[in-house]
């Protein structure tokens, strides 16, 4: 294990529930260092170039509207072995299959509106942090 950076994403619903504070108490309660964070609303192009590994899934049109409706956070978390522990800390995609106190659990609402987003794999992350920071702003 060494010390690694993922790339999270309060999503929409959490936001408009105005539950992103409490989320990134979660957050830094289970260990993560916040390096980078901020606020921003997707466009739909945006929302399906992030999530262009998934347009031939029938979800697709629903999880770029969903991703666009609204403003969300976007998060650069740093900590030993994080994309595992990130997507551990979040819990299954589904809510109804997370495990007991995980964010998906405690605040996702249903497999689409999940309240979350982690990369899946180190390469993902690299990908998906320079998606949306720009070089200076994860220094
Ligand atoms: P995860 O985000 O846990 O890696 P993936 O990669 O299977 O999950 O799915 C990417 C995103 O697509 C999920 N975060 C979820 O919000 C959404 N999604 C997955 N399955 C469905 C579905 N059946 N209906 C709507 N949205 C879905």
């Amino acid at each position: 294990m060494s010390i690694e950076r993922t790339f999270a994403i309060i999503k929409p619903d959490a936001v408009e529930k105005n539950l992103a504070g409490k989320i990134v108490a979660h957050i830094e309660g289970a260990g993560f260092r916040i390096v980078s964070i901020k606020k921003l609303h997707m466009t739909t192009a945006i929302a399906g170039g992030f999530y262009a590994e998934h347009s031939a899934r029938g979800f697709f049109g629903e999880l770029v509207a969903f991703m666009s409706r609204s403003p969300c956070f976007v998060m650069c978390l740093e900590s030993e072995d994080a994309v595992k522990k990130w997507r551990d800390t979040m819990g299954a995609t589904n809510p109804a299959n997370a495990a007991d106190g995980t964010i998906r659990k405690l605040f996702g609402g249903s497999v689409g509106e999940n309240a979350t987003h982690g990369s899946d794999s180190a390469e993902s992350a690299a990908r998906e942090l320079a998606y949306f920071f720009a070089g200076l702003e994860l220094l």
